[in-house]
């Protein structure tokens, strides 16, 4: 067991982003004639049902189409990375010094989430600029795994992109989904709780940090078996 590749998860983990997703999605209600509004409490229950479409398809009348569902969660995610390339949403403290302890030494870098591959890039080109999509070995996301978390599926997929043993990897999570499905794929959590899941279970998770600058980055990579 070493540490070869550390896989980020994406809302919650690199940036508190679930206020991007809830204030789009509120705009995009009022865009499309409905008076509904997702308040801090109720967006947080709802996100016990990881993927938007799936949250939105969970909350809407029954009757509402699954296109005008589709409809409004590309309008919802026009909005989100448009306040992305505004640099509206930073990294949580820590991510960056991580990301750059783990690339001096030779940690392979990954991305493991529920969300979409454009709210990816939105989000990495928007805080460490483009180039730095080229950091990760492997990104996958919404189009490579339609099971969402907790289904391991995600963990999996970059697994086997890369032909790396879940033993050989640890993932950074943020919430009680994110540890079940990497947990499941074999990979131990380093879990930062995020603003949404603070005193949520943090049962099975190796470790449990406030966030990624509690500890020195190379204190944590010494820690998780970097060599
Ligand atoms: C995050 C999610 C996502 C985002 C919104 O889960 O559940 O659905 O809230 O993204 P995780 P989309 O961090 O565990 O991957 O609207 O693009 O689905
Ligand atoms: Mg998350």
């Amino acid at each position: 067991m070493s540490l070869r590749l550390l896989l980020f998860d994406v809302d919650g983990t690199l940036a508190e982003t679930e206020e991007g997703h809830r204030a789009a999605w509120n705009a995009t209600f009022a865009h499309f004639g409905f008076d509904w509004h997702w308040d801090f409490n109720t967006y947080r229950d709802l996100l016990q049902i990881a993927g938007g479409a799936e949250r939105l398809r969970h909350f809407a009348p029954a009757d509402l189409s699954d296109e005008t569902i589709r409809a409004m969660h590309r309008a919802k995610n026009a909005r989100y990375r448009e306040a992305m390339a505004a640099g509206e949403i930073g990294l949580r403290p820590g991510v960056r010094q991580l990301i750059d302890a783990a690339r001096a030494r030779d940690v392979a870098l990954g991305i493991a989430t529920t969300t979409s591959r454009g709210n990816v890039e939105a989000l990495i080109e928007g805080t460490l600029g483009r180039a730095a999509l080229g950091w990760f070995s492997v990104i996958a996301c919404a189009e490579d795994a339609p099971e969402k978390k907790p289904d391991p599926q995600v963990y999996r997929v970059a697994l086997a992109r890369l032909g790396i043993e879940g033993a050989d990897a640890w993932a950074v999570e943020d919430s009680r989904n994110g540890i079940i499905a990497a947990v499941a794929a074999g990979i131990r959590v380093v879990l930062t709780p995020s603003l949404y899941m603070a005193g949520d279970d943090p049962r099975g998770a190796a470790l449990v940090l406030d966030d990624l600058a509690a500890v020195a980055p190379e204190e944590l990579l010494d820690q998780l078996g970097a060599g």
